[in-house]
């Protein structure tokens, strides 16, 4: 575990690092995986309370990627905490048979808790993950889950954003990676979709709105967390950058996924150890 804000800085930088590596050998959904490192780079390597060692014990914290495009992020930061090797991830990435692609899939791969990729799925399935836990007296896990903000326009989120105030769920902290883009250009276009926060407020959240690029206050708001044991449940809309770190990927829909060339990686790798 990274307990400093400059161990979870760096990183936060170093997991940029393998995305744009793996990026530059397959196609992934790199601005998505880009927006949300930050806030996953804290969750994994600092907040979650999860042994790779014994991945069924009851009292995990449980954690469902209903963005499930963003599977590179994702695998990274578990590389990281030592479910398994980065270069793991590098050489069976996108391979018949193998364990990572371009969505998280728990067929043939044991640290992903739910396969997702079709929007609004995962969010559901984490309330149930709730609730059930509940069900349990299991008075400590908690269950992270995150979604994209594109993917708000789903009915099924809001069935989930209803049921889990109803049922008390303070066990849920759903995460949602606010970069203003989804697959072809602006949601506040395409979907109409604004006020977040205070969507998630009037159906009874605990909603917490922050820069989802700055390690200190992720940090914090972890930290901040009410107990799972309490009755609401808490949302983080975080403010992002699609393609964050990369300028000529930054907030370009083009994007959404992609590969990129040698040229590019060396571009790209020479920005991010400019800018720390
Ligand atoms: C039900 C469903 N509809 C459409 C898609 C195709 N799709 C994949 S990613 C994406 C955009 C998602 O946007 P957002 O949730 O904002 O993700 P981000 O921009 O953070 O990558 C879409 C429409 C899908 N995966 N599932």
């Amino acid at each position: 575990m990274i307990t400093t804000v400059e161990g979870l800085r760096q990183a936060a930088l170093a997991i940029r690092k393998d995305l744009l590596e793996l990026c530059s050998l397959q196609t992934i959904h790199i601005g998505g995986d880009l927006s949300v490192t930050d806030v996953m780079t804290v969750l994994w390597q600092y907040q979650m309370h999860y042994d790779p060692q014994d991945i069924h014990a009851e009292d995990r914290d449980r954690f469902v990627l209903s963005k499930g495009h963003a599977s590179a992020v994702t695998s990274f930061n578990q590389a990281a905490i030592g479910c398994f090797d980065r270069e793991d991830v590098l050489r069976e990435y996108a391979t018949d048979g193998g364990r990572f692609s371009m969505h998280s899939c728990r067929l043939v791969n044991p640290f992903v808790e739910v396969s997702t990729g079709s929007l609004g799925h995962g969010f559901p399935v984490a309330c149930g993950m709730a609730a059930g836990l509940r069900l349990k007296h299991n008075d400590t896990s908690r269950v992270y889950v995150v979604m994209g903000d594109g993917e708000q326009s789903e009915g099924s989120v809001w069935e989930a954003a209803m049921n889990a105030a109803h049922l008390k769920l303070g066990n849920l902290v759903a995460i949602i990676d606010l970069n203003g883009l989804e697959a072809d250009g602006s949601i506040y276009e395409l979907t109409g979709l604004d006020s977040v926060a205070e969507k998630y407020r009037s159906f009874g959240w605990r909603v917490c709105e922050f820069d989802g690029h700055d390690i200190a206050e992720i940090k914090r708001q972890f930290d901040s967390l009410p107990p799972a044991s309490s009755e609401t449940p808490t949302v983080f809309v975080c403010h992002t950058v699609k393609g964050k770190g990369v300028p000529f990927m930054e907030d370009q829909p083009r994007w959404h996924a992609g590969r990129i060339t040698r040229e590019q990686y060396e571009e790209a790798l020479r920005t991010l150890d400019e800018r720390g």
